[in-house]
């Protein structure tokens, strides 16, 4: 935000009446509270997957977790989204129509992991598979690889049950790796993101997938007695 839209933003606060900021706040709490819910349903999601990893160590002597990022969809690139597509801002129409606020970034070991914690967690009674995209067998074009879920999972909270939506993206480490150098090569200011590019980032791709696909062989040999 530039210097001018904050004071513009500044002095509209200065010309609202009371009532009106009584209406600001109450917003402001309930999108709060909306956010803890996401936070919440994160945090079931997450435990899920750890005791996943946990159960899975003691059978196999290995963690098929590598890491676990977690993140809150910002304000601003909430309103972008809804604002993208051209979708009225209330709180209910965010709930309805995205599906990305709360993400969670499940970091694997080895690509048969990733579909056995997929697995693993969708088996589980309480969460319910709303939709899922296997960019690991369907690959983007530009090369992008992960499977992604969207699933419900309901919180108890002290006088109602919500059932709320999280996104997991399961990816191995090599996958992460791809698409962590993409995003900072892809959105860099100031730089002409050419043909070139895309075509050398693709073939670093289809190099990462091969990768995934030696060590997974490799892990099939060494888990062979398991
Ligand atoms: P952030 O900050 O990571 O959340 P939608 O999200 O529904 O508008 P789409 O394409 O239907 O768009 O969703 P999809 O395919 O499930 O992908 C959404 C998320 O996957 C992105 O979130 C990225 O995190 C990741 N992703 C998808 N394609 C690429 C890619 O080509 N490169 C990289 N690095 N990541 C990708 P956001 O919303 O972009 O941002």
């Amino acid at each position: 935000m530039s210097k001018q839209q904050i004071m513009n933003v500044e002095e509209a606060f200065l010309e609202i009446d009371n009532q009106t900021m009584g209406i600001v706040i109450e917003r402001s709490k309930e999108f709060v509270r909306l956010m803890t819910y996401y936070r919440c349903a994160m945090m079931e999601v997450e435990t899920k997957l750890n005791v996943l990893n946990q159960e899975f160590s003691l059978r196999h002597d290995r963690n098929p977790i590598s890491s676990i990022k977690s993140r809150l969809k910002t304000m601003p690139s909430i309103i972008e989204k809804m604002e993208r597509r051209q979708i009225p801002m209330d709180l209910d129409a965010i709930e309805t129509n995205l599906t990305d606020i709360a993400g969670i970034r499940v970091i694997c070991a080895f690509e048969q992991d990733v579909y056995t914690l997929a697995k693993a967690l969708l088996s589980q009674d309480d969460i319910t598979l709303i939709e899922q995209k296997d960019y690991i067998a369907n690959p983007k074009p530009n090369g992008y690889r992960s499977l992604h879920l969207i699933v419900s999972v309901p919180i108890f909270l002290q006088n109602e049950k919500r059932v709320m939506k999280v996104e997991i993206q399961l990816r191995t480490i090599a996958m992460d790796c791809w698409a962590s150098l993409d995003h900072q090569l892809r959105y860099k200011k100031h730089h002409e993101f050419t043909n070139e590019m895309a075509e050398e980032l693709l073939s670093c791709a289809i190099m990462s997938a091969q990768l995934d696909r030696r060590m997974d062989e490799l892990r099939e040999k060494v888990e062979y007695d398991d």
